[in-house]
């Protein structure tokens, strides 16, 4: 690690494969550091993130993201306790829910926190359905039971690089790559 490395803080291998994928060719050098910080838990993943990005100051450069899948026949749940939801009642959990619903309508957001000379947040948010069964084994978390507006795969039936393409994380990531361009 050199202090040109650019520091992906998070304790998930999947946001990071992307995060490496997404970022290669932009000759500077990424890790995956997966450190405990402070949290907290708010109802804005902006909140949570320009919380971090306090707690995270001494590892900059440094992208952390913070995640979720609202659901609109939830009322948007699982949201920003999409961790903890993951943890307890996963994919099955949330088909189960979803027994009974013809809506299906949901959405990813996620806001990447960057810290290196400036501070800066990115959002992307990508549009979709809940499947009615899981489908696929790429990925992770929700995608197998995920599928955005206009395609047929779920996130999981997708290599990385193609629900990079289209994805929030991905959106997110192009925001930031148009922004920090000149210094790669
Ligand atoms: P870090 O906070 O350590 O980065 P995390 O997995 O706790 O990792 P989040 O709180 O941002 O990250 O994620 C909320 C949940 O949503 C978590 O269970 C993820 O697996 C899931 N998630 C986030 N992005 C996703 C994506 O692109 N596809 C599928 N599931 C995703």
């Amino acid at each position: 690690m050199n202090d040109d490395t650019l520091n992906v803080i998070t304790s998930n291998r999947g946001k990071y494969v992307e995060y490496k994928e997404k970022l290669k060719g932009h000759h500077r050098e990424i890790e995956m550091v997966n450190i405990d910080y402070p949290e907290i838990q708010t109802d804005s993943l902006e909140a949570v993130v320009k919380f971090a990005l306090k707690e995270l100051e001494d590892h900059a450069p440094l992208i952390i993201d913070d995640s979720g899948i609202f659901i609109d026949a939830l009322d948007g749940f699982p949201g920003v306790y999409s961790a903890y939801v993951m943890k307890t009642l996963g994919c099955e959990g949330i088909l189960s829910l979803m027994e009974d619903q013809d809506d299906r309508s949901s959405r990813f957001e996620c806001v990447i926190g960057y810290l290196d000379e400036e501070k800066k947040l990115f959002k992307g948010i990508s549009k979709g359905s809940i499947t009615y069964e899981k489908k696929g084994t790429k990925g992770f978390g929700y995608d197998p039971i995920f599928r955005q507006d206009g395609f047929e795969k779920t996130y999981a039936e997708m290599t990385s690089e193609e629900k990079n393409r289209i994805s929030h994380r991905g959106r997110a990531m192009d925001k930031l790559l148009d922004h920090v361009k000149e210094s790669y």
